[in-house]
C-alpha cells in the first residue's frame, strides 16, 4: 500500500504563528501585572497583598502555558487535517525524541512550580503560625447555618455578625459543632476581602490569625456544602475603627447584662393575631403548626401548651407563657437542634407577646 508521509516542516507559517501567539501572550501577561484587583475585590486583610501576588505569579505563567497549548493544538489541527483528495490511509511523520524541547518543558515548569511552592510556603503560614501579636482570640463556631461568635468578655455569643478594630491582629479560633457533636457537619470560613479561607472541622480547632487593614464591611461565606441551609450560610464582618468597636462591645455588654436581669415580656398584653402574621413571615421556615412530631427543622408548634404527650417544653420547663417567651427571647439548643434567640429571628419585646398570644390560639 501507498503510504506518503509528510516531513515536518518549521516553515514560514509555523514562525508567523509562533509571532503571534507570542504577542498575544505577552498582551495577556502584561493584562496580568496591571490589573487592579484591589478594585474589584478590596485587599483588607495584611495577607491580602501576598495572596494576591502568588495568585499574580501563577497567572503570569500560567498565561503563555495556556496560550501557547491550545494555539498549538487549534494550529497543528488546522494545519494537518485531511484534505479532499488526501490518501485516507496515509501515516503521519514519525517524529520522535525533541531532547532540547522535552528537557524545556519539563525543567521550566518544574522551576515555576518549585518557586510557587517556595512562595506559598512563606505565605500561607501568616495566617496559621501562632503570633504573641493578637490582641484578643475569637471563637468562630459554625453551626446549621448560621455562624457563632464568642469574644472573650461577652457572657453570651453574638450570631452572624462579626465586629472586629482595624489595623489589631486576631486569633480566630474556628470550629463547628451541634448540640449533639454527631450531627455536626463540616463548614468553611472564608471572607474573600481578607483572602482567608479555612474549614470548619467538628472535634478540630483550627486558629488562624489575621489583621483587618481595611474599614469596611465584608461577607463571611459558607464554601463548604453542609446541608439545605447553606445558601443561607452568611455572615458579616464589620471592620471598624477601635473607638466605634469599643462602643459597640459596651452595647453587647449592656445588652447582655440587661438580658441576664430577666427582664420579663409582657406577654398579657400580646396580639393574636399580629403574633400570626409574625409567625408566618418568621417563623414557619422551620416550625409548622401541626403536633410536636411534625418537625421543620423544629418542631410542630399546634399544640406547643397542650400536648399530653409533651407536657414539657424542650427546655424541661412547663409549657407557660413565660418559658415560651423565655425559648423565643433566649433561643434553645436541645436534641432538637438550634432555636435561634429574638435578635437572629429580628423579634421585638411586643412581637413575642403577640406570637406567645398566637400560639396560645392556636389549640387543636
Ligand atoms: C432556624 C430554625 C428556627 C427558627 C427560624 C425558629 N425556630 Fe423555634 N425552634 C427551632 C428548633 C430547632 C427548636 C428545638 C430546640 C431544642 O431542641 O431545644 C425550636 C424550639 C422552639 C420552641 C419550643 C418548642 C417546644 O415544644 O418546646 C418554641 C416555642 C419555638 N421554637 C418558637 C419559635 C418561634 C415563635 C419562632 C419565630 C419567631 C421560631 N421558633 C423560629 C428552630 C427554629
Ligand atoms: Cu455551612
Amino acid at each position: 500500500m501507498n503510504q506518503t508521509r509528510k516531513p515536518p516542516l518549521l516553515d514560514m507559517e509555523f514562525w508567523s504563528v509562533t509571532l503571534i501567539l507570542t504577542v498575544i501572550s505577552g498582551l495577556l501577561m502584561w493584562g496580568v501585572v496591571i490589573f487592579p484587583i484591589d478594585q474589584y475585590l478590596a485587599e483588607a486583610s495584611s495577607v491580602s497583598k501576598d495572596i494576591d501576588f502568588i495568585f499574580r505569579f501563577m497567572a503570569f505563567f500560567g498565561v503563555p502555558i495556556m496560550v501557547y497549548v491550545i494555539g498549538y493544538i487549534v494550529y497543528f489541527a488546522w494545519r494537518y487535517h485531511t484534505r479532499k483528495g488526501d490518501d485516507l490511509m496515509a501515516v503521519g511523520s514519525d517524529i520522535h525524541d525533541q531532547p532540547a524541547l522535552e528537557t524545556a518543558w519539563t525543567i521550566i515548569p518544574s522551576i515555576l512550580m518549585l518557586i510557587l511552592g517556595v512562595i506559598s510556603y512563606v505565605v500561607l503560614p501568616k495566617y496559621y503560625m501562632a503570633s504573641a501579636a493578637s490582641v484578643a482570640t475569637i471563637e468562630v463556631i459554625g453551626h446549621k447555618f448560621y455562624y457563632e461568635f464568642r469574644y472573650p468578655g461577652l457572657s453570651q455569643s453574638v450570631d452572624n455578625e462579626m465586629h472586629l478594630p482595624v489595623g489589631k491582629q486576631v486569633t480566630i479560633d474556628l470550629t463547628s459543632t451541634e448540640p449533639d457533636i454527631q450531627h455536626a457537619v463540616i463548614h468553611s470560613f472564608w471572607v474573600p476581602e481578607f483572602r482567608v479561607k479555612q474549614d470548619m472541622i467538628p472535634g478540630m480547632i483550627v486558629p488562624i490569625h489575621i489583621t483587618p487593614t481595611q474599614i469596611g464591611t465584608y461577607r463571611i461565606i459558607c464554601t463548604e456544602f453542609c446541608g439545605l441551609g447553606h445558601p443561607d450560610m452568611v455572615g458579616k464582618v464589620v471592620v471598624e475603627s477601635q473607638a466605634d468597636f469599643d462602643k459597640w462591645f459596651a452595647d453587647q455588654r449592656t445588652a447582655q447584662a440587661g438580658a441576664a436581669n430577666q427582664k420579663p415580656i409582657a406577654f398579657t398584653r400580646g396580639d393574636a393575631a399580629a403574633g400570626g402574621q409574625t409567625f408566618a413571615a418568621k417563623c414557619t421556615v422551620c416550625h409548622g403548626t401541626g403536633s410536636f412530631d411534625m418537625r421543620k427543622v423544629g418542631p410542630g408548634l399546634g399544640n406547643l401548651f397542650h400536648d399530653p404527650n409533651h407536657a414539657n417544653l424542650v427546655t424541661g420547663k412547663p409549657a407557660n407563657d413565660a418559658d415560651v417567651a423565655d425559648i423565643i427571647e433566649h433561643g434553645a439548643t436541645g436534641d432538637l437542634g438550634t432555636m435561634p434567640n429574638m435578635q437572629v429571628n429580628g423579634l421585638t419585646d411586643k412581637d413575642i407577646a403577640n406570637l406567645v398570644a398566637y400560639l396560645e390560639s392556636l389549640h387543636k
